[in-house]
């Protein structure tokens, strides 16, 4: 089993820009997971209740997990780098929410892929567009480099790498 999948990664408490470096470490290094590509980090307004914005990205992973072993080890490291859940959409320190699994349909109470919301978020749709334009969203049968036409993207932008990241 070698399969694609899609993650979002946000942050809008502590520092996130380092939590979400180490996070993307911490996936890299975890067994059964082979990270494919990484976008740029993007500061995106808050969409929801007010609360601080976000740094948001997209990693591509490939993946010896099923999609439940997958979302289990995501929030593992949710929790590892002190995420505390509450309230629904209040700030956090890490929030990985799987996307797209291949091009699998799955609709369970805690699992829905793909993710039912990915479609209207510019901060998940422009650092997805940005590693994986041709991926087609299996619900609405458009790529994302489609989709992100689609949605209001002033409220996205992207931080300047830092100078001493490898190319
Ligand atoms: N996540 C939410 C709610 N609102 N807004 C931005 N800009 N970025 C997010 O990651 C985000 C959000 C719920 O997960
Ligand atoms: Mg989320
Ligand atoms: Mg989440």
């Amino acid at each position: 089993m070698n399969v694609h999948t899609a993650i979002a990664l946000g942050s809008n408490l502590g520092d996130s820009r380092a939590i979400l470096e180490a996070a993307i470490e911490t996936l890299a290094q975890t067994p059964g997971i082979l990270l494919e590509a990484k976008s740029s980090w993007y500061k995106t307004k808050a969409v929801g209740p007010p609360q601080p914005d976000y740094i948001n990205g997209a990693a591509i992973l490939r993946v010896e997990m099923l999609p439940q072993l997958l979302l289990k080890t995501l929030l593992q490291i949710e929790n590892k780098f002190g995420r505390v859940r509450q309230q629904r959409w209040e700030a956090r320190t890490l929030d990985l929410d799987l996307l797209l699994y291949d091009d699998l349909i799955l609709n369970t109470p805690n699992l829905q892929l793909p993710h039912p919301r990915m479609r209207e978020r510019a901060f998940v749709l422009v650092p997805l567009a940005e590693i994986a334009p041709d991926w087609i969203e299996p619900i609405s049968g458009y790529a994302i480099k489609q989709l992100v036409k689609a949605v209001d993207c002033s409220e996205v932008h992207r931080l300047v790498s830092n100078l001493f990241d490898q190319p």
